[in-house]
């Protein structure tokens, strides 16, 4: 099979339409299909953009009528943990802080609650991470002891049920930071002092890192992901990096999301591609056209819309 991989809609359905057209998928049903390829997507289908409901819906019909295929994103575990009640006390596991209430304002607007419980209901049959002939994709980063460690808890507790979350949402358990890393992609510490601000505003003494890289090679610069260029061109400290795996240049290609790419897209190593060009941010959405058997990634092969607005 060949495989379209497309990046975080984060609710920019009519720049989903696009991108589908462009690839020449034809409407079917709710969904889309593709007589020779199937479409992947890498998650966070929701929150921020204008039609959260459309996007959930389009993907959510062309996985079901078997055209394509999704992995979970952050956006999504978070809705799951947001919308469920912990056992013990009135609490939900996502907090209802104001920061939280915001970053998931558009989907809460946008679907009735009828939509938002079938979205939720949908969201926990995502896989956190897929191999289809040839490929590996994920929403944020391929650690196979984690997505083990996930995917065990799934069969032991049940598809992101109540137990489950009691475990997943409990700072620093085995399973709370198999997903952090999974889904939410690898940090490591900044080292004393030094701190920068994320797209968001906020202050961070954290980094996302390029996880498939072997943090002996860079700097800390280097190794970082959306940092900008604050930071020091010194050694990663092999204590931060500790845990996270890299990707080995035997392995098949990655894809991935997640990341908030600008610029020319490209992939990140001839077997490594994020797919997440900012759609939300006034970036474009992105696909990777996938071939059987390609082993060598190509920037050609990325095909994106620009953002609408
Ligand atoms: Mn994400």
């Amino acid at each position: 099979m060949h495989y379209d991989i497309i990046g975080d809609i984060h609710g920019h359905a009519e720049e989903l339409r696009q991108l589908l057209n462009k690839l020449d998928y034809q409407r079917s049903g709710h969904g889309y299909r593709h007589a020779e390829r199937q479409a992947v997507f890498v998650g966070d289908f929701i929150d921020r953009g204008p039609a959260n409901a459309e996007a959930v819906q389009i993907a959510r019909a062309t996985v079901e009528d078997g055209n394509g295929h999704a992995v979970m994103g952050n956006h999504e575990f978070n809705a799951i943990a947001f919308h469920t009640q912990r056992p013990d006390c009135r609490e939900f596991f996502r907090c209802h802080t104001e920061k939280n209430q915001r970053q998931h304002q558009a989907t809460l607007d946008q679907l009735s609650s009828i939509e938002l419980r079938e979205a939720t209901k949908w969201f926990k049959t995502l896989p956190v991470a897929i191999e289809l002939d040839g490929i590996r994709v994920v929403h944020a980063a391929w650690q196979p002891t984690d997505i083990q460690t996930i995917e065990t808890a799934l069969d032991k507790l049940g598809r992101f049920t109540v137990d489950f979350l009691t475990f997943a949402c409990q700072q620093d358990s085995p399973l709370f930071r198999a997903i952090e890393n999974v889904v939410k992609g690898p940090e490591i510490e900044l080292p004393e002092g030094k701190s920068f601000v994320d797209k968001d505003g906020h202050e961070r003494f954290n980094t996302r890192v390029r996880w498939y890289a072997n943090p002996a090679e860079l700097t800390l610069q280097s190794y970082s992901i959306g940092a900008g260029d604050v930071l020091p061109d010194e050694p990663v400290s092999p204590r931060s990096s500790a845990g996270i795996a890299s990707y080995p240049a035997s392995e098949r290609p990655v894809f991935f999301g997640h990341y908030w790419l600008q610029g020319p897209p490209m992939p990140f190593a001839p077997n490594v591609a994020c797919v997440d060009y900012s759609v939300a941010k006034q970036g474009k959405l992105c696909a990777y056209q996938w071939n059987a058997g390609d082993t060598v990634l190509n920037p050609a092969q990325y095909v994106w819309v620009d953002a609408l607005n």
